[in-house]
C-alpha cells in the first residue's frame, strides 16, 4: 500500500511538474486571474486615481496631440543648459509675426524643450547653506500662477521647472488662474495636460477679465498650503530655489521673501543671471526700479552675499508669503485693475505694518522680461496704471504723495475710486507712517524724507521755469514758460540742499572753463558737494558753496555765474516752499 501511494504521489508530482513546465515555457507569461484580482484590491495611488476620471473627449485629445507634436521634451536640444537660440534668417518673417503674440520670441521658445536643463547658478556658500535646511520641517507651499493669454511653451516650462526642481513634499499644489484668456489651448487641452503631471494642479478659468491682482486673490483663497508662492506664467526656477524662501518664512512668518529674478532674454531665451547686489526701489512716477544695494545694507549683512537682502520694495511677480500673514495684513487691494501698482502697495504695506521684505540671493528664478505688455488694458493703459498708483499713493504715502502727483499730473484727473476700506485697514493694523518707512527702510529713496519744496522753480529775471525737457543725465536742463502742472517742471529742493527732479540732480562743476557749468546727473546715494546748493529765501539766490557761484541765466540758458544779488536772473522761487 505504501509503495502504491508513493507511486501515485510520484506520478502526480510528475504531472504537476509537466503542467507547470508546460505553462511557463510554452505559453506567454500572463498574470493569473487571482493575481490580477489581488492587484486590483491593492490601495490605489491617489494621483493615479485622479488622473482622467472620465474619458477625454476626442476633440480635446486631438487638440492636445496636436500641441504635443510641436512641444519639445528633448531636454538636451536647443536652448539646453540655459543657452539662447538663434533663429535662422530665413525664418525672420515668421519670427517677427510670432513675436507680436506675446511680445517675446515665441518661435525661439517653441524650439526649446519645456523641460530644458539649466546650470546651477548658486554661489558655493548658498550650496553649502542648502544642506543646513531641515527640509522635512519646512512648511508646504501652494504655488499660484495667474495668466492671461500666456504662450503654451513658456507656461509649460514654468510648470516643468517647478516640478523638476522642487522637493516634492514641499509642493502642496499648483494653482493656475486663467484670467479670461481667449486662446483655446489654454482651456480643455491645458486642463487635460496638467492632469497627467505628478503633482496636483488646479486650474480655474475666470469668466471675466479680473486683472492679475484679483486673479491672484482667487488663487490665494483656494490655497491649502501654509505658504503662498506667487509666480508669473513665464518663469523658470533653478536648482535649490524653493527651500531658501520657505526657510525664511518658516523662521518668521512676517517675512515676505522674493528670489533673485534672473533674466530670460525675450529675444533668444538665453538665461542670464542678474546681480546679487541689486534691490528694489521706486521713483516719483511710482515705478518699481532696480538699484544697487547701498553700503549700509551690505554692512548689516556683514558682507555675506548669501544672506537675505532687506529690500524696500519687490518687483511684485515672484514671492513667498505665509498665508495667514498675507490675510492678516490685507492681501491685496481689490480696487486695483489689470496690471501695475500692486507691487509697491504690498511693499509699503508689509514694511509699514510690521513685516519684512527680503530678497534671498540663494534662490534664483528666471523671468522673461518684456519691453511691452502683449495684452489689452480694458479701460485704457495709462488710466488703469494711474488709477492703481493713485490708490497706493492715497492710502500709504501721506504728504509724500505730492511727489507722485507732481511728476504724473495726469494721475490727478483719474478717479482712484473709494479707498476708505484700505485706509481703515491701515488704521486697524496701526501701521507706521510713510515718513517712518523713508527714514528707516529707504533713506536712499528718490523721494526725499526731508524737503523744503516740491513743484516748479521760477526764474524771476526771465519769468520762466526750470524744465528737464525730458533730457538725460549729463545734459543741461532747459528754461521754458511755466505751465504749473509739474511733469518735467517738477523739482524738489531737499533739506540737504540738492535740487532734484526724480532721480536727476542739478550738478555744478568746479573748475569749469566755458560751458554752462551746470548739468543734471543721477543723484548720488550719499549727497556730494557738487549737488549741494544753498537757497536764501530773502535774496532768492541759489548759491553753490563749493564753487562759490550762483544759479543764473546766460543768453537764455541755465548757467552758473559769479553771484550778484542785483541780477534778477539769479533770483528764483520754489513752489510749495516751507523753510
Ligand atoms: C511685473 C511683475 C508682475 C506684476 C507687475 C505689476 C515680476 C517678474 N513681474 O510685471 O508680476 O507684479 O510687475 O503689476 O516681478 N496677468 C493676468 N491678468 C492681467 C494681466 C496680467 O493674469 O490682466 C498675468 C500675466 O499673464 C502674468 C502676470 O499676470 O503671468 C504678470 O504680468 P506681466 O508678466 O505682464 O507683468 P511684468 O512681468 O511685466
Ligand atoms: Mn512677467
Amino acid at each position: 500500500a505504501i509503495l502504491l501511494t508513493s507511486i501515485v504521489w510520484f506520478l502526480i508530482d510528475i504531472l504537476i511538474l509537466f503542467y507547470t513546465l508546460d505553462n511557463s515555457t510554452l505559453e506567454p507569461k500572463t498574470i493569473s486571474r487571482a493575481e490580477r484580482l489581488q492587484h486590483e484590491q491593492k490601495p490605489v495611488d491617489p494621483y493615479k486615481a485622479a488622473v482622467r476620471p472620465d474619458p477625454v473627449d476626442p476633440a480635446t485629445q486631438e487638440a492636445l496631440d496636436q500641441l504635443l507634436q510641436h512641444t519639445s521634451f528633448q531636454n538636451f536640444g536647443p536652448g539646453s543648459n540655459g543657452e539662447g537660440v538663434k533663429i535662422d534668417p530665413s525664418q525672420d518673417q515668421k519670427m517677427k509675426e510670432m513675436f507680436k503674440e506675446n511680445q517675446f520670441n515665441l518661435l525661439a521658445s517653441n524650439m526649446i524643450a519645456v523641460n530644458r536643463t539649466l546650470p546651477d547658478f548658486r554661489s558655493s556658500k548658498c550650496q553649502r547653506d542648502y544642506n543646513t535646511y531641515h527640509l522635512s520641517e519646512l512648511p508646504t507651499t501652494s504655488i499660484i500662477i495667474v495668466f492671461h493669454n500666456e504662450a503654451w511653451t513658456t507656461l509649460l516650462r514654468t510648470l516643468h521647472s517647478i516640478i523638476d526642481r522642487s522637493p516634492r513634499h514641499l509642493l502642496e499644489e499648483i494653482i493656475m488662474i486663467d484670467d479670461c484668456s481667449d486662446r483655446d489651448y489654454l482651456k480643455k487641452p491645458l486642463n487635460e495636460y496638467v492632469k497627467r503631471l505628478p503633482i496636483p494642479v488646479h486650474i480655474v478659468h475666470l469668466s471675466e477679465r479680473s486683472g492679475l491682482i484679483r486673479a491672484r486673490l482667487t488663487g490665494s483663497n483656494m490655497a491649502k498650503g501654509k505658504v503662498l508662492l506667487f509666480l508669473d506664467a513665464h518663469v523658470e526656477v533653478t536648482e535649490g530655489w524653493l527651500p531658501p524662501l520657505l526657510d525664511r518664512v518658516h523662521g518668521d512668518r512676517k517675512r515676505v521673501v522674493a528670489p533673485i529674478i534672473d533674466v530670460i532674454s525675450d529675444d533668444t531665451f538665453e538665461y542670464v543671471t542678474a546681480s546679487d547686489t541689486t534691490w528694489g526701489g521706486f521713483n516719483w512716477h511710482l515705478n518699481f526700479r532696480w538699484y544697487t544695494v547701498p553700503e549700509r545694507e551690505m554692512a548689516r549683512r556683514k558682507y555675506d552675499r548669501s544672506s537675505p537682502i532687506r529690500t524696500p520694495t519687490i518687483a511684485g511677480g515672484l514671492f513667498a508669503v505665509d498665508k495667514q500673514f498675507f490675510n492678516d495684513i490685507g492681501t491685496y487691494d481689490e480696487g486695483m485693475q489689470v496690471w501695475g501698482g500692486e507691487n509697491l502697495e504690498i511693499s509699503f504695506r508689509v514694511w509699514m505694518c510690521g513685516g519684512f521684505l527680503e530678497i534671498h540671493p540663494c534662490s534664483r528664478v528666471g523671468h522673461v522680461f518684456r519691453k511691452q505688455t502683449p495684452y489689452t488694458f480694458p479701460g485704457g493703459t495709462a488710466k488703469v496704471i494711474h488709477h492703481n498708483a493713485a490708490r497706493t499713493a492715497e492710502v500709504w504715502m501721506d504728504e509724500y504723495k505730492a511727489f507722485f502727483y507732481q511728476m504724473v499730473p495726469a494721475a490727478k484727473n483719474v478717479d482712484a475710486g473709494d479707498v476708505t476700506e484700505r485706509r481703515r485697514l491701515r488704521e486697524n493694523l496701526q501701521c507706521k507712517d510713510f515718513r517712518w518707512y523713508l527714514e528707516n527702510i529707504y533713506p536712499e529713496a528718490p523721494v526725499p524724507v526731508n524737503y523744503v519744496s516740491i513743484g516748479q522753480i521760477i526764474n524771476h529775471g526771465q519769468n520762466k521755469c526750470l524744465d528737464t525737457m525730458g533730457k538725460k543725465s549729463g545734459e543741461t536742463p532747459g528754461l521754458v514758460t511755466c505751465h504749473g502742472v509739474g511733469g518735467n517742471q517738477a523739482w524738489s529742493l531737499t533739506r540737504d540742499g540738492t535740487i532734484r527732479s526724480d532721480e536727476l540732480c542739478l550738478t555744478a562743476y568746479s573748475g569749469y572753463t566755458g560751458g554752462t557749468g551746470i548739468k543734471m546727473e543721477k543723484c548720488a546715494v550719499k549727497t556730494v558737494s557738487r549737488n549741494v546748493f544753498k537757497y536764501d529765501p530773502v535774496s532768492r539766490m541759489v548759491q553753490h558753496p563749493s564753487t562759490d557761484r550762483c544759479l543764473s541765466i546766460k543768453s537764455t540758458s541755465l548757467a552758473m555765474d559769479d553771484c550778484n544779488n542785483l541780477d534778477p536772473d539769479q533770483q528764483w522761487s520754489f513752489a510749495n516752499f516751507k523753510p
